[in-house]
């Protein structure tokens, strides 16, 4: 047996986090002792759907001993990794995101650009044809649920949905929004979060051709709990740029029920940006951007594309 390590991407979400403790089992069942970690704090969904299932937190640790043989899930370029990812030995990629990585020796890499990672993890069992778990059919279904915001969101494929249909069957799981919606009210339950951690709640960061950015998002049920604090928000998007010397910021605020996006941007050069790149006009300090529920999809792209 080998020792591998399964982790997720930083800022951890619902996906990232159930994909590796899917991922070790499915590891488990090849020739591997794997042993799940995730890189920081659980997200209020992912908690929520850890205790429905019974399931053990994750141990947090973002530097592993040099050496060690990894198995990235959800992630595969350097910023997303561990924080001395070059010390280790990637020895497995899972994931759906653009790919940017370089490896040492030859390695196991299944991307595709599905709506989540528990999505192709789902296709690996059954090719594989491997005994799964209630509690891991479950996962894999949450995990689609998640990331593609019940099919809402522009990141779905046709395929999600069907391989969704497949995991209802055999879940026994009649009721998708049923099932879906205690996990986004409980992401949505923010009203007595502290700004900076509502801010840095679900953030990516991005080099557009030599600009730093970063950008939040905010899936959320009650858009109020984000926006009525605005003023609040917009010191702390001063701050966070100034202290991480960035070239651009913005946070999100997403209507998952209503399927709208209000950014909260800066004066000034954001606001510059952001009128141009998405043809909007900027009020208060808040741009409109419309359907826009995809960050990986809708909002990067348009940017990385106006900054190259
Ligand atoms: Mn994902």
């Amino acid at each position: 047996m080998i020792d591998i390590s399964v982790v997720g991407h930083k800022v951890p979400d619902t996906d990232c986090v159930l994909s590796a403790i899917i991922a070790s089992d499915y590891l488990s069942k090849k020739w591997y002792n794997p042993t799940v970690y995730m890189q920081g704090e659980l997200n209020k969904e992912t908690e929520f759907l850890l205790e429905q299932l019974n399931l053990a937190k994750p141990e947090i640790k973002t530097t592993f001993e040099s050496g060690t043989k990894m198995c990235l899930v959800d992630h595969n370029e350097d910023f997303q990794a561990p924080d001395n990812i070059s010390d280790l030995e990637i020895a497995w990629v899972i994931d759906h995101h653009k790919i940017n990585f370089q490896t040492a020796t030859p390695i196991y890499a299944r991307v595709e650009p599905i709506c989540s990672t528990g999505s192709i993890l789902y296709k690996m069992y059954k090719e594989a044809g491997f005994e799964v778990t209630k509690e891991i059919w479950t996962m894999m279904l949450a995990c689609i649920l998640s990331d593609s915001l019940l099919f809402r969101s522009a990141t779905t494929t046709k395929e999600d949905t069907v391989l969704a249909k497949e995991l209802q069957e055999i879940t026994g799981i009649q009721d998708l929004e049923a099932f879906a919606m205690p996990m986004f009210n409980a992401k949505s339950d923010l009203w007595d979060m502290e700004v900076e951690k509502l801010i840095k709640y679900d953030y990516k960061e991005f080099d557009f051709n030599g600009t730093k950015a970063w950008i939040g998002t905010l899936e959320t049920t009650n858009p109020g709990y984000a926006l009525w604090r605005k003023e609040e928000i917009l010191k702390w998007l001063e701050k966070i740029k100034k202290d991480d010397n960035l070239d651009f910021i913005l946070l999100s605020v997403v209507d998952i029920i209503w399927e709208k996006n209000t950014s909260i941007i800066l004066d000034g050069k954001e606001t510059e940006v952001v009128e141009q790149v998405f043809s909007t006009k900027i009020n208060d300090n808040l741009a409109d951007l419309k359907n826009r529920l995809s960050r990986k999809k809708q909002v990067v792209p348009e940017l990385t594309k106006y900054f190259s």
